[in-house]
C-alpha cells in the first residue's frame, strides 16, 4: 500500500517536473530598447509589428523606460529577428551595450 502511493507520488513529481522543464525551454522573455518612441502611437506601432511576428506571445511596451517585453517561443523565433521586426517598422533596437547584462 505505501509502496504503490510514493510511486504514484513520484509520478505526479516527475509529471510536474517535465511540463515546467518544457515550458522554460519553449518561452524567452526579452527585454528590447528601442530608440525613437515619443507616443502611444509609437509604441503600438512596435507592439503591432511585434505581435504580427510568428511565435511572439506576449508584448510590453513601456514608453517611459523606451522598451519592449516580447515574450516569445524560442523554437520559432530568435531576438535577433525581434530586432529585425522592430528596426523594419522605423524606429531604432539599442544594442545592449557588451559588458552589461
Ligand atoms: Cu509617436
Amino acid at each position: 500500500m505505501k509502496s504503490k502511493s510514493l510511486v504514484l507520488a513520484t509520478a505526479v513529481f516527475l509529471m510536474i517536473a517535465f511540463t515546467s522543464i518544457g515550458a522554460l525551454a519553449v518561452t524567452k522573455k526579452s527585454t528590447i530598447r528601442v530608440e525613437g518612441m515619443t507616443c502611444s502611437k509609437c509604441t503600438g506601432s512596435v507592439e503591432k509589428a511585434l505581435k504580427a511576428t510568428a511565435g511572439v506571445e506576449k508584448v510590453e511596451m513601456n514608453l517611459e523606460r523606451k522598451e519592449a517585453v516580447v515574450e516569445y517561443d524560442e523554437e520559432k523565433v530568435t531576438e535577433a529577428k525581434l530586432r529585425e521586426v522592430i528596426n523594419g517598422t522605423g524606429f531604432k533596437v539599442v544594442e545592449a551595450k557588451p559588458d552589461s547584462q
